[in-house]
């Protein structure tokens, strides 16, 4: 399938594209099968460390914010949604399906064959081959489970955390298990925002101005479509104001011709994460398409 000029060009306008069903309904039921598998036991080679689970019991109240624009608050030098202040009673209230329990499933690719086949199906890698070039690498996959009432995630480039790549232009696709809709946290972008440049948290604020602000384009989705973003791209996703969980699938791909310029914690951190096939990360993660390079990735 690959992309179209078009497509390709809103890409590198907005630093997004939004592909509607990447997946089919018949794969889209498959994949939940498996995701329901895997983080209930099904499969008892994934590691528990793997699952974040929400404890109600444990549910910290939402920390003093300040306001920071219209529809935004501040903590520090973070910027959230607002909205998730209000759903207190109900973070706390216990769930019935584990399955709502659920905040975070890492690497599911590195245990699970149809998450593994999809990593490497040709709609997907086409589609980020024809943004990234022709060598591919799998950097690291995981479910954004936002359950019921869960909170907001602050703005941020995932390029931030990725230091230890030389450059700065990675492609994740985001595959939804679930509707995504503003009510239940959809993600936000800032178009255009891949063209700022590296924003580091401590500017962020200074940054993400209320004129910036205000361009937020919030993406709701069907269950089966994806969006594709760079890692320069700023976004965020709303609180979760609804009784129902919204899953997204991030699978982040790296150019193989990527250097890898960890410092020795980064390396210790990236060993523990589970995403690698080789013993270091310099040729370390696994090939998706094309071919390796010395030094790299
Ligand atoms: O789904 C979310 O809440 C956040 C997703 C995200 O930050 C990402 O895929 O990079």
């Amino acid at each position: 399938m690959g992309l179209s000029e078009a497509q390709k060009s809103a890409f590198f306008q907005d630093g997004y594209v939004v592909i509607r069903n990447l997946i089919s309904p018949d794969e889209l039921t498959i994949l939940r099968e498996h995701y329901a598998n895997l983080v209930l036991g099904g499969m008892p080679d994934f590691p528990e460390r793997h699952i974040s689970r929400h404890n109600p019991e444990q549910s910290p109240p939402s920390e003093a914010c300040i306001s920071h624009g219209q529809w935004h608050n501040r903590r520090g030098t973070q910027v959230f949604p607002q909205g998730e202040e209000n759903y207190e009673t109900e973070r706390k209230t216990p769930v019935k399906d584990p399955l709502d329990a659920i905040s975070k499933v890492n690497v599911p690719s590195r245990y699970n064959p149809v998450f593994d086949a999809l990593v490497r199906s040709p709609k997907v890698v086409d589609i980020v081959a024809a943004l990234l070039g022709p060598n591919i690498k799998l950097y690291y996959d995981q479910v954004f489970a936002k359950p019921p009432y869960a909170r907001a995630n602050r703005y941020h480039q995932d390029s931030v955390f990725w230091s230890f790549f030389a450059s700065n232009f990675q492609v994740t696709c985001q595959l939804l298990l679930d509707d995504a809709t503003v009510e239940n946290g959809c993600v936000r972008f800032i178009p255009g925002s891949h063209n700022f440049g590296l924003v580091n948290w401590d500017h962020l604020p200074y940054m993400l101005t209320a004129d910036v602000l205000a361009q937020e384009v919030s993406v709701p989705l069907r269950a089966g479509d994806a969006t594709f973003h760079h890692s320069l791209a700023l976004h965020c996703s709303g609180p979760n104001t609804t009784p129902h969980r919204r899953r997204g699938w991030s699978i982040h791909y790296v150019s193989a011709d990527t250097r890898y310029i960890g410092t020795p914690e980064e390396t210790k951190h990236i060993k523990q994460l589970g995403c690698l096939v080789g013993p270091e990360p310099v040729n370390g993660w696994p090939l998706i398409r094309g071919r390796e390079f010395p030094g790299c990735v």
